[in-house]
């Protein structure tokens, strides 16, 4: 259609990496003041990276304050009558584990999606936040149970079941892990990521709650995916996709959603490509 003739002919002009550098990567009234405070700045994995305080995802029943470095991002899908919503955060320190599950309890979310590895090229990008198949991990007043986990490919598939001690109450997660995207990079292989962003797009069929989503710092190949997975959803509601918008709207929720003008362009790319090899098409109840 013709939004993605645009995206073609910005893509081949260079005029959609061009407008996506000048975009702001943070908007700059919103403040991130929670972030700061002296209490707060050892739950940061980087200092650079902060979330707005209007979208934050405040806890309610941690004993250890209610910061954790994360922000509701919900994006809509016009009409389709869909939003999607997430939490983007940043991988989970061995101080903010507990913060981390106390969110999932909290969030009533059920899938987590990790696009990092827990050490990259030497360095610790995300603390090993589950415990090993068949273990369980206890957290102030949680326990996590790893039942399940396959190996498919690139991707790591884990199913726990996330126990709050207090009221008993038992929830089953989905955690679904990609292995091979360095943080700054791009994945190596443009249809393997489609296939990953369509698995999580099945595994939240009907759920409302939001999908927990992170890297290593919760903003570059976060917003890579959440860019990918709207824009899918967009083709099948028959939606033009301007991405530049969508960026746009991303760092309205979370600073600097998607780091740098190569993944712009990878994602862009792949919604191209999966566009035009019919990998994604309108469904027939939004064809007009
Ligand atoms: N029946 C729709 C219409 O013309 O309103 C089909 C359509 C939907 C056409 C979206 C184009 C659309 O946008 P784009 O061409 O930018 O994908
Ligand atoms: N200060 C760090 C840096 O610029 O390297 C922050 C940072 C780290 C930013 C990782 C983005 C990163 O990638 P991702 O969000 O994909 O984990």
């Amino acid at each position: 259609a013709q939004s993605m003739l645009l995206l073609a002919d910005g893509l081949a002009s260079g005029a959609l990496i061009a407008q996506y550098e000048q975009l702001y990567r943070k908007n700059p009234e919103l403040t991130s003041l929670e972030s700061k405070k002296p209490e707060n700045q050892s739950k940061n994995r980087y200092r650079d990276i902060s979330p707005y305080d209007v979208t934050r995802v405040i806890l309610m029943g941690s004993s250890n304050g209610d910061y954790i470095n994360a922000n509701y991002v919900n994006m809509e899908i016009p009409g389709s009558g869909i939003i999607n919503r997430y939490i983007a955060t940043q991988g989970p320190l061995s101080s903010t584990v507990a913060d981390f599950w106390q969110m999932v309890l909290e969030a009533g979310s059920t899938l987590v999606v990790m696009l990092t590895t827990l050490v990259e090229r030497g360095r610790a990008k995300c603390h090993q936040y589950w415990p090993a198949y068949n273990e369980t991990l206890t957290l102030r007043n949680l326990t996590l149970t790893s039942t399940a986990e396959n190996v498919e490919d690139t991707f790591i598939f884990r199913e726990f079941i996330l126990r709050d001690i207090n009221t008993g109450e038992e929830r089953d997660i989905t955690h679904m892990q990609y292995c091979s995207w360095p943080d700054h990079g791009v994945p190596s292989d443009w249809r393997q990521f489609t296939t990953f962003t369509e698995r999580v797009r099945a595994a939240r069929t009907g759920i409302v709650e939001p999908a927990v989503v992170h890297c290593s710092a919760g903003i570059g190949r976060t917003g890579v995916l959440v860019l990918m997975e709207t824009a899918l959803c967009l083709i099948e509601a028959n939606q033009p996709v301007y991405p530049l918008d969508i960026v746009r709207s991303m760092r309205d929720q979370r600073a600097m959603m998607i780091q740098n003008a190569s993944q712009y362009r990878f994602v862009c790319e792949a919604v191209h490509k999966a566009y035009s090899e019919g990998i994604a098409k309108p469904l027939p109840e939004f064809s007009r």
